[in-house]
């Protein structure tokens, strides 16, 4: 921007809010103005805050920022040594440029009267030299600006040192005035002839036509602290409102909207990432919980309240599987009852009511849940318990419809006492070593019942489906309520329709660590497991 052959402009940012909102503005580089950085802590611009705090406030601005910043650096904080190490630690925080005054540290603002002594030529040169030497980036830029206009030292004092900072390898030269009117600056330039790049600040001369800066030759104008006054105008005005009318009701509307601080803040961004980095849409991914049945095996136990809210050690089935679900991430879960639906009384989850449970099955539930619901989801029945990472390795696999199968089924039922198990066939056998191998293993689908000799596993009951995956069980659904086979199938009977349609369910193999609740066997286990 410096060697532009064209007027440029910069403006000032005193804050990663105020940088954010320069750059998304249009301007092409930010000024961050001493004055404004000052003023914004709450303190003189008088080097009262140190220049490591100063650079902490750059660090932010240069983070949320693509736009090259040009620091105001004051008189570069001390000598040349401690210029040398502000170059230093500029260039690591990829600020493009600094500009420094040939004033005495502390300096103090050029508008405030009182002691606006100059620096010494030489030495200042020395600290112009001893910055270039310190740079770690070819196109930092050092500018050097020039007080003896304000100082009241006069137009030659002012080129002498204009050639001087020039010579000693200055990228511009920042000549600044506190006329109300641009004669001393346009008089400088017509001497100075573009031997480097010019910069001004025409906050007092603000009146003057851009234009004639531009027949002027000037590189860079500087608004230099237009924003920081702008908010001060703006935080007084509300502030004061605000305690007068002792409501917000006069305020709302004429201040940014919270939809204006998250979206400057960039959180579509952190949405999209959350997306990306926080496993498969866990956050958006809804729970179905399918609990209409009694349990009738339990008898007496199930007299009151359906088996899922049945007591293991003091908390109920279903509070556990929803707890699991909670640390999966999952949040919004559906919940379908049907016997005894009033002694579901969880907090955090939404119930629905299989009015038919009586005469029903799996399916005509999960078909009361998906009414109002967009995919994905995790699907689960209401009297298993599990360990939490079988959720972790559904979510991590990949498929549209994503089913857990215990390949050591076997020892689920050592007496054959339990009920027909949904067993499953698969495209591959449960191996030992088979985390060492990613093929895909995909549901088969099979034509009557299965034989236990040539099944691989038992459905847990715990299945995931993507957005697509839900589309897909939906319009299954949706025929099998039209063919009538809706009311009385199970679960498996969907996935095994959904696989003679192609639309084959992953499997993802365990190998125990789940237990479900038909009958008081199973209870006791359950409450021994646990
Ligand atoms: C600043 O913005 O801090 C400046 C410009 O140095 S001025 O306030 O005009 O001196
Ligand atoms: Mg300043």
């Amino acid at each position: 921007m410096l060697t532009s052959p064209r007027l440029q402009f910069i403006m000032e940012a005193h804050n990663g809010l105020s940088a954010k909102i320069v750059e998304e503005t249009g301007f092409k580089g930010i000024w961050a103005s001493g004055l404004s950085l000052a003023t914004a802590m709450g303190v003189r611009d008088r080097n009262e805050a140190s220049w490591t705090q100063i650079i902490d406030i750059l660090e932010f601005m240069s983070d949320v920022t693509t736009i090259p910043i040009l620091l105001d650096g004051d008189t570069g904080y001390g000598d040349f040594n401690n210029f040398r190490r502000l170059v230093k630690k500029l260039c690591q925080r990829d600020i493009a440029a600094v500009c420094i005054e040939d004033k005495v540290f502390p300096k103090t603002n050029s508008f405030v009267d009182g002691d606006q002594a100059l620096a010494d030529i030489d030495e200042f040169c020395g600290k112009i030299k001893a910055g270039k030497d310190s740079q770690s980036n070819d196109k930092f830029s050092v500018v050097a600006r020039i007080e003896a206009l304000i100082a009241g030292w006069g137009m030659d004092e002012a080129l002498r040192r204009a050639e001087a900072y020039h010579a000693a390898g200055a990228d511009g030269i920042l000549i600044h005035s506190k006329r109300a009117n641009p004669d001393e600056i346009l008089t400088f330039a017509k001497e100075w002839a573009n031997r480097a790049p010019l910069v001004i600040v025409p906050t007092t001369y603000y009146a003057t036509p851009t234009e004639r800066f531009r027949e002027a030759n000037i590189s860079v104008i500087i608004w230099a602290n237009h924003n920081l006054r702008a908010a001060l105008s703006a935080m007084r005005e509300t502030s004061q409102r605000i305690f007068e009318e002792e409501t917000l009701a006069g305020v709302e509307g004429k201040v940014a909207g919270m939809k204006d601080v998250f979206g400057i803040a960039g959180n579509t961004e952190i949405a999209e990432a959350e997306r990306k980095y926080l496993g498969v849409q866990r956050q958006e991914t809804k729970g179905i919980v399918l609990a209409a049945t009694r349990g009738s095996a339990l008898e007496a136990l199930t007299k009151d309240k359906p088996k899922c809210m049945l007591d293991l050690r003091g908390e109920p089935l279903l509070r556990r599987l929803v707890h699991s679900f909670n640390t999966a991430g999952v949040r919004d879960i559906t919940v379908v009852c049907g016997y005894k639906h009033e002694a579901v009384d969880l907090p955090n989850i939404r119930k629905v009511v299989n009015e038919t449970y009586a005469t029903t099955g799996e399916v005509a539930s999960l078909a009361s849940a998906l009414e109002a619901m967009e995919g994905p989801a995790l699907i689960a029945y209401g009297d298993i318990l599990f360990r939490d990472y079988i959720l972790d390795l559904l979510f991590d696999a990949p498929g549209d419809i994503v089913l857990a199968v215990d390949a050591k089924w076997r020892e689920n039922h050592p007496d054959g006492r339990k009920a027909v198990p949904d067993l499953v066939v698969c495209g591959q056998p449960y191996r030992e070593d088979s985390f060492l191998d990613d093929t895909a293993v995909e549901l088969q689908p099979v034509d009557g019942p299965i034989d236990p000799a040539q099944a691989h596993g038992e459905w847990t009951g715990l299945a995931r489906v993507t957005a697509t995956g839900l589309v897909d069980v939906r319009r299954e659904v949706a025929a099998m309520a039209e063919d009538g086979s809706l009311s009385n199938a199970g679960l498996p009977e969907l996935f095994n329709r959904l696989a003679h349609r192609g639309v084959r369910a992953r499997i993802v193999y365990i190998t125990g660590h789940w237990l479900d609740v038909n009958d008081a066997f199973d209870l006791a286990w359950a409450r021994n497991v646990l």
